[in-house]
């Protein structure tokens, strides 16, 4: 019916100022939401075809087996806001269960966002589409003046809460309360905590994607940042911390070296790490305790092979 695509003045220096102080910072660290230029979004969908990395199928196979629940649990729908929508595959499920009159899509990668969404006004002829380019991290608030009234459904699907540590992940759910309204309800997948080792593996493949996808980013910063990285000498580290409950990332130096970036040079000592990643892992209870303090109420859960899906009002 209508199609609407806005790319916000996305900080076009964003990429710069963020590593360049997280290259300051100790551990050095780089945000993850800077994995997904166009290759990086490439080998995170190939990392997602992997036998390891069972997170989205699972996800995938948990949403098919419960949609009539799930959508009858959520009840009707007038919108629905996708934050971090990518290549808008996974909502074609819930707008067949739920045939909102309004889908709003957001993502930090505006022109392949726009190119994904523009395609499902063919196969959803009455659906007004709104893609939003932009980093919500930064400007979710100026979402709400392109949503329509009525009843809105905040989905975030994927465990993509689980790259915030706790508080951060609070704070973000917060931020969703505002936009959904206190008639709002948001349906959340995540995680959950279980054997390490299989853990382990999901981050480790055999193939190496996930170590390709993270050393990706380090491309990147050569690519739009005139840095100079040679991947050969950093490894890709991941593992389980039991005691923080998350997946970390790193890229560890494999020696003394000096880097690059945007005309600034940084001192990488043998063995030094950049931090690349935090991938949490949540029990539902737990789960459900952060969404709380946010001011959301559990409504109705799913779980199948380790992953949770949750609704909440
Ligand atoms: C997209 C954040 C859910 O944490 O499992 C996959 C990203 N990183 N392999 C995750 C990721 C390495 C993924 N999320």
């Amino acid at each position: 019916m209508s199609f609407l695509f806005k790319d916000f003045p996305v900080d076009r220096d964003g990429l710069r100022v963020d590593v360049l102080a997280g290259l300051a910072a100790r551990p050095k660290s780089i945000p993850p939401k800077y994995f997904y230029d166009e290759p990086g979004c490439r080998l995170f969908e190939s990392i997602c075809a992997q036998p390891e990395y069972t997170l989205t199928r699972t996800e995938q196979a948990l949403m098919r087996a419960q949609r009539r629940d799930i959508a009858a649990a959520i009840g009707p729908v007038d919108c629905i806001v996708e934050p971090g929508a990518g290549d808008c595959a996974k909502v074609r499920l819930l707008l067949d269960a739920l045939r909102p009159s309004h889908l709003a899509v957001l993502d930090i990668a505006g022109a392949p966002l726009a190119t994904a969404a523009e395609p499902l006004s063919r196969d959803y002829p009455d659906l007004a589409i709104t893609a939003l380019g932009m980093d919500f991290l930064h400007d979710l608030e100026a979402a709400a003046p392109y949503l329509p009234a009525g009843r809105r459904l905040i989905y975030y699907p994927g465990s993509s809460i689980g790259n915030f540590p706790p508080d951060a992940a609070t704070a973000l759910l917060a931020r969703f309360r505002q936009l959904a309204g206190t008639e709002g309800r948001l349906l959340i997948g995540f995680d959950l905590k279980k054997d390490p080792l299989q853990l382990h593996r999901a981050y480790n493949d055999a193939a190496g994607i996930t170590a390709a996808f993270n050393l990706n980013l380090l491309e990147r910063l050569n690519r739009e940042l005139g840095a100079n990285f040679d991947t050969s000498r950093f490894r890709h580290y991941a593992f389980y911390n039991p005691v923080a409950g998350r997946i970390e990332m790193h890229l560890v130096s494999l020696v003394e070296q000096d880097v690059s970036v945007s005309g600034q040079r940084f001192h990488f000592a043998l063995g030094e790490t950049l931090h690349t990643e935090h991938s949490y892992k949540f029990r539902r209870d737990e789960f459900s305790a952060i969404a709380k303090s946010a001011g959301w109420q559990l409504a109705d859960e799913w779980e199948q092979d380790g992953f949770a899906v949750q609704l909440y009002g």
